[in-house]
């Protein structure tokens, strides 16, 4: 049998795995994902019988009940969702690499003019597109509002870029830094924010996001996430970057928590369903139009709607069309990150801005496909290049530390750390997972494993600790090093930069509802979230992204739900 309904149908016909002879009646799969479930197990079940010496890929940093349909196809070719993120270095079942083809979302026009004259088949008060942090996040405000809420995300796998979030997320005078002795401002907040972005930021966003940065993690926790362990991102003159206790990665936390909450409350969440157009008359927004994967197109009526649809960085033609240094270059993000929402968002008029200004991530690990996180480096790892020397204050800014590596030999370096830095940070342990780590039990031995001259390493590692004594890096002027690396085993990861953040996006004021190009407010449309300009100006700081998420994603929601009760 080719595909996994042939056997099935074998086994039973088409009521072993579909409720009706027409087959899917939803885009999230409901009744054929149970009927896995129901014969095979759930995915802990599934994950206790794969082999031990490889990663589950049923045990997963992923959120919300993830589908088997994911990856097991009935009637088409199955896939490895994984392999869309990860480089396992071996083969992965069902051959081939993973990859989504982009579709315009005016493809099909026809057919979606045709869905649009037969008019709403449903209606809500509010619409959220896209299930990362900045969508979640709107769908659980409007909820508190008691407002209606249909949340439409077109990728099989919620969660966007935030499930991957990793070093952490950023506020200013929080409960967490006092408890840990950290003095902070909002002020400082601003001032490292406009200077990380080169002052090319819309102030009044910036003043949003820092002045609210504490309150979205009291709302977080009152949620129940962890937000304990704060740690030092690039280009910020304190620590403030919260993440769970231990240091794991603060998006599967932040997103996991938002997407119970959201369950909770009884958000209809629809995934494989992508909306490919806002409907507007008279300069007000009066529905979506939606494709679902399965059920094809429908309009949902609705008088406001939140654009979360995230940024770009994962379309390299877009990418390079703004920054064409950026072409053929790798992106740190999941493969949903590809702008249809601009697209969407600039059909129903919506302003732009910023779309030139995209950031590379310095630290992404070619051989494992993955990012790896600042928070590394914050906790002490320093880079190294194939002469085996320093060569830049490693926690500056990403546009400067990208530039600095990839003026290198080889266009990529090494982060280099000891087990100290390891045992302070349990994300590494990810990274070990995925085989990308190479060890030595001495300086010299992991000199030998990465290929640099033994001597220049150990002399840069002493000329840093000795950096770290003093509390002065004269050589680089990093401000911030907070042990010296002497524990060993030592530990070194091959890195260059990745495309990874988009900074522009649609106008928004400071209650996220969209502009449009003569600056008039589209009145229902807003938006918030990476899809959005102008909170970042030039260059995003490490860990301001969730705190953008969470902060303008509570705005947006709780905007358009009150903008809804009154429309
Ligand atoms: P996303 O989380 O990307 O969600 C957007 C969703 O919309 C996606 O699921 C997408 O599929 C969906 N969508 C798009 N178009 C449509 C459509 N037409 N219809 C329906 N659905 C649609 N930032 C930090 O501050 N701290 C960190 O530690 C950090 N680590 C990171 C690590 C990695 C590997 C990456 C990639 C990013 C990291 N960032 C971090 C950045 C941060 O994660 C993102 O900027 C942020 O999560 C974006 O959130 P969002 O809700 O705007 O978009
Ligand atoms: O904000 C980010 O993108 C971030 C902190 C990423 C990371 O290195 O963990």
């Amino acid at each position: 049998a080719e595909y996994l309904a042939d056997f099935h149908t074998e086994m039973g016909g088409c009521e072993n795995c579909h409720a009706s002879e027409q087959g899917p009646t939803d885009d999230n799969l409901k009744y054929e994902n149970s009927q896995c479930v129901s014969c095979h197990g759930d995915l802990k079940e599934v994950a206790a019988n794969d082999p031990k010496d490889i990663v589950s890929p049923h045990s997963s940093h992923l959120i919300g009940d993830i589908a088997c349909t994911s990856c097991h196809k009935g009637h088409e070719k199955s896939v490895a969702y994984c392999d869309a993120c990860h480089s396992f270095g071996y083969d992965m079942p069902f051959q081939g690499k993973w990859e989504r083809k982009f579709v315009p979302v005016d493809a099909d026009k026809k057919a979606q003019d045709q869905a649009i004259a037969a008019g709403p088949t449903e209606s809500t008060d509010v619409v959220v597109i896209g299930s990362g942090g900045a969508g979640l996040a709107a769908a659980v405000a409007a909820r508190n509002d008691g407002a209606s809420v249909i949340l439409l995300e077109k990728e099989p796998i919620p969660g966007g870029n935030t499930k991957l979030a990793a070093g952490g997320m950023n506020a200013a005078e929080t409960k967490p830094q006092a408890k840990l002795g950290i003095q902070d401002k909002k002020s400082i907040m601003i001032e490292d924010t406009m200077k990380g972005g080169r002052n090319l930021n819309d102030p009044e966003l910036v003043k949003v996001l820092a002045n609210n940065s504490s309150d979205s993690i009291d709302w977080l926790m009152a949620m129940g996430a962890d937000m304990n362990d704060v740690g030092r991102m690039g280009g910020a003159s304190v620590n403030r970057s919260h993440r769970p206790t231990g240091g794991a990665g603060v998006g599967a936390e932040v997103a996991q928590v938002l997407w119970d909450a959201a369950i909770e409350r009884g958000t209809d969440i629809r995934l494989n369903s992508r909306v490919v157009r806002i409907l507007e008359a008279g300069g007000k927004v009066t529905g979506v139009l939606v494709k679902g994967e399965h059920t094809g197109y429908y309009v949902i009526k609705t008088d406001a709607v939140v654009l979360a649809t995230g940024g770009f960085a994962r379309n390299n033609e877009r990418v390079a069309k703004y920054d064409a240094k950026l072409k053929g270059f790798a992106a740190t993000n999941h493969p949903g990150a590809t702008g249809d929402g601009l697209d969407v968002a600039m059909q129903a008029g919506a302003a732009t801005r910023d779309l030139q200004y995209i950031q590379a991530h310095p630290t992404y690990s070619p051989v494992g496909g993955v990012m790896v996180t600042e928070a590394v480096r914050g906790n002490g790892a320093i880079l190294i290049n194939r002469e085996g020397n320093r060569f830049v204050n490693e926690i500056t800014t990403r546009d400067k530390a990208s530039a600095a590596i990839l003026a290198q030999k080889g266009a990529s370096a090494y982060l280099v750390f000891d087990d100290s830095v390891r045992k302070s940070l349990s994300k590494i342990e990810g990274y070990v997972h995925l085989h990308i780590v190479e060890e030595g039990k001495t300086l010299a031995d992991l000199a030998k494993e990465m290929g640099v001259p033994a001597k220049n390493l150990e002399t840069s590692v002493a000329a840093y600790n000795k950096s770290v004594k003093a509390g002065k890096d004269e050589q680089f002027g990093r401000p911030n090093m907070p042990r010296e690396l002497n524990h060993g085993p030592y530990y070194a990861i091959e890195v260059k930069p990745a495309v990874h953040h988009t900074m522009g996006g649609v106008v928004i004021d400071t209650k996220g509802e969209v502009k449009d190009a003569k600056g008039n407010i589209i009145k229902g449309l807003y938006a918030a979230g990476e899809i959005t300009g102008g909170v970042h100006g030039a260059n995003r700081l490490g860990g301001n992204a969730i705190s953008d998420i969470v902060t303008f994603g509570r705005i947006a929601g709780k905007d358009a739900a009150q903008y809804a009760e009154k429309a």
